[in-house]
């Protein structure tokens, strides 16, 4: 039952001053994250594409507060006025007294308003905080630290924003704000010092020593409870950071992680249970037509053939429509995001396709960036050399045509051995021996600037992968994130993940892990881990993972060469699988969507700051949990159909030839509908106008 507020608005005097401020009746809510406007990892996404959702809940009363990145705002910021009394105030205020503080909407869905805080500009005030961050919490941040130095400043000047938006509006307005990170999280330890009237939220999106831990060669998961945290930080040059992301976490009103096994590793390394698990989720786009998506993914598959027809011109002795294409892309963190377990799996894959003499062949990418100088001669050639052939092609097409059309104008059939002249076949073969190479088709796309001792290379070296003719196992690094506009494989990363068979994330340390969850809304199958949260999250939801195309590696209780064994196996498996299998098996992938909706998850967010509120304020707001409990959660059930042939299979894939299948009809939509669930149903967030507090427990 909400409670009474202790001061009635209208009592008070001087109201008339407040009428362009925020709704009297109404919490703000501020988000703070270094990510704001500013594309850096994971935490952008979680930000970006949450904020449809949270604008849909707190209409005008909602603002993100990011750096100020001058690349950035130019391409993703439209600064404007700020859209009230109370802001207009505190950014003059502020920048009357030495910083620089801009306002503006972030034009992403949802077009959030956004406060953006130009560090560098305050920097000349990063002794007197450091001084006064030692004094007040006894935090000492040394001088070479540059990003420790920014989350000071950042920190100093979102305490100072929010302690100037609550000097204004105490009295009837309650102030929420959640902090993302250790990079932003002293602004919470700020504002909880100086005792600012703000409920206050803390998600951590991976610890700073677990990230650094699991990197080395620790039995991580084993010595949780044993590590001497102090030490450990003190040891990898990272306490002051630890400093600031424990304090955070421990004074927050609310502590949240995005996975249930990051929340065990916080409550063991950062010294504090999260409260709340908080799921990353996505913004999923729905389809009128329900097979668009697959319409999609023979598109972007065929732009992904063109790329391989260049790549191994001269090489091409494998069947690109018995090809399967794999991809394993994020932040290069070799074995923390499972590369080398991919590498290793792809050996012996490569080793059992051959002594089984499948004709199926495999094109694994690694999209991982590291630091290069362009594109690589060889590769840039493979593309020309494609382009010539195809020009030729074309050329000698039309020649073809026109002759025999005139043939067709007098009457005649045309004689077929006279279509194609002399200077056909000279332009045909000169194309030809263009193709010939001396060299294998390239690993590497581009020229690594720290080849010898880079990890991917160096593990390529050792297990062979060299992309020669014996190989069934090919392999492909593109050390860059993709882009529409690259010269070699023009491609955005969603069309690339759409033209893919399975995504590969064998990660060791992934506290979420969005690039399963991106390929499993785009109905890619992908192989995750029980140590990623994503992975641990599906698991919980879902009765049979690997039918949906959602494989998880157990990682947690083997030893690293049995889960390689699993690795090999799911990917094995994966190959055997029919065209109509796969298709099959994407139906379902896709399926799984709405699990991953904002539109499902967003409701841990709401729930945070419910407690948060309750917590800040507990004469206004209490606190109470509608969520189900993961046990009365909702679980997808086994798939009713499964493939019509063999009948009694129940995983996601049966063995079976390609000649079945063609003779087999297969009726899709029956197959969607059949096991089509409604996750909606069970939950249903409350319908919400934009400018009613949303989420909020009532106020009397
Ligand atoms: C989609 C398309 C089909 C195409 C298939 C290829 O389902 O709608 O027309 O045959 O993709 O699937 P594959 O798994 O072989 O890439
Ligand atoms: C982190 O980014 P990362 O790839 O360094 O945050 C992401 C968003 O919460 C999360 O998905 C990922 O697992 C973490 O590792």
């Amino acid at each position: 039952m909400p409670l009474a507020r202790s001061l009635s608005v209208t009592s008070l005097s001087g109201l008339e001053e407040w009428d362009e401020e925020f709704d009297r009746e109404d919490a703000v809510l501020f988000e703070i994250a270094w990510e704001v406007a500013n594309k850096v990892g994971g935490i952008y996404t979680v930000i970006q594409t949450k904020a449809r959702l949270t604008c849909e809940e707190w209409g005008e009363n909602y603002f993100l507060v990011g750096p100020y990145m001058e690349s950035s705002v130019r391409t993703q910021v439209e600064l404007i006025e700020p859209c009230n009394a109370t802001l207009r105030r505190t950014i003059d205020k502020m920048n009357s007294s030495g910083c620089k503080a801009y306002f503006g909407r972030w034009l992403i869905e949802g077009s959030p308003y956004v406060i953006l805080l130009d560090v560098g500009f305050t920097a000349w005030s990063l002794d007197r905080w450091k001084i006064e961050l030692w004094e007040n919490c006894s935090i000492g941040v040394p001088w070479f630290d540059r990003e420790a130095n920014d989350a000071v400043l950042f920190g100093f000047l979102t305490a100072w924003l929010l302690g100037e938006v609550t000097l204004t509006t105490k009295l009837f307005i309650s102030v929420s704000s959640h902090f993302h990170e250790w990079l932003a999280g002293l602004g919470l330890v700020l504002c909880r010092q100086r005792q600012l009237p703000v409920a206050t939220i803390f998600t951590t999106h991976a610890t700073l020593l677990g990230r650094y831990l699991c990197a080395g060669s620790v039995d991580f998961y084993n010595k949780l409870a044993e590590f001497n945290v102090d030490k450990e930080a003190g040891d990898r040059q990272i306490y002051h950071r630890y400093c600031l992301e424990r304090a955070a976490a421990r004074c927050a009103h609310v502590f949240t992680t995005v996975s249930q096994i990051t929340a065990i590793e916080a409550e063991h390394l950062l010294k504090r249970k999260p409260d709340i698990v908080t799921p990353n989720g996505l913004n999923v786009k729905k389809f009128s037509a329900m097979h668009e998506f697959q319409n999609l993914h023979a598109q972007s598959k065929a732009r992904i053939q063109e790329f391989v027809r260049g790549h191994f011109y001269g090489h091409l002795d494998f069947n690109l429509d018995k090809t399967v294409f794999l991809f394993i892309a994020g932040r290069y963190e070799f074995s923390n995001k499972g590369a080398d377990l991919f590498l290793e799996a792809l050996a012996r894959l490569n080793y059992l396709l051959r002594v089984n003499h499948s004709e199926v062949t495999i094109i694994a990418f690694f999209i991982m960036p590291a630091r290069t100088n362009n594109f690589n001669v060889e590769t840039l050639k493979g593309q020309a050399v494609r382009k010539q052939l195809w020009d030729t092609a074309q050329t000698v097409k039309e020649r073809f045509g026109k002759k025999l059309y005139e043939s067709l104008l007098v009457g005649q059939l045309p004689d077929v051995s006279k279509m194609l002249d002399k200077e056909d076949f000279t332009m045909m073969k000169r194309a030809i021996f263009a193709t010939q190479r001396q060299c294998l088709p390239p690993i590497c796309t581009h020229n690594m600037l720290e080849d010898s001792s880079d990890p991917i290379l160096n593990c390529i070296r050792r297990i062979g992968l060299f992309n020669s003719a014996q190989d069934r196992v090919k392999v492909i690094f593109h050390p860059e994130f993709l882009s529409s506009t690259s010269p070699l494989l023009p491609m955005d990363y969603e069309e690339f993940v759409r033209g893919c068979h399975l995504g590969v994330f064998p990660s060791y340390y992934e506290p979420w892990g969005y690039t399963p969850a991106e390929c499993t809304v785009m109905g890619i199958p992908s192989i995750s881990t029980n140590l990623s949260g994503f992975g641990c999250f599906m698991e919980e939801h879902i009765a049979d993972p690997s039918a949906y195309g959602i494989y998880i590696l157990d990682r947690r209780y083997r030893g690293v060469d049995e889960s390689c064994n699993q690795l090999t196996s799911f990917l094995f498996q994966f190959c055997q699988q029919s065209r109509r299998q796969r298709i099959i098996q994407r139906n379902r992938t896709e399926r799984l969507s709405d699990l991953l909706d904002w539109r499902y998850l967003g409701r841990y967010y709401v729930s945070a700051r419910h407690m948060a509120l309750a917590k800040a304020f507990p004469d206004t707001y209490i606190y109470e949990p509608q969520e189900p409990t993961s046990a009365t959660g909702f679980r997808y059930p086994r798939p009713a159909s499964v493939p019509p042939s063999p009948a009694h299979s129940l995983h996601s894939s049966p063995h079976h030839s390609e000649a079945e299948d063609e003779e087999e009809p297969y009726d899709e939509d029956l197959e969607v509908e059949k096991d089509r669930v409604n996750i909606r149903q069970p939950f249903n967030l409350p319908n919400r106008n934009k400018n009613q507090t949303v989420g909020l427990p009532e106020k009397n």
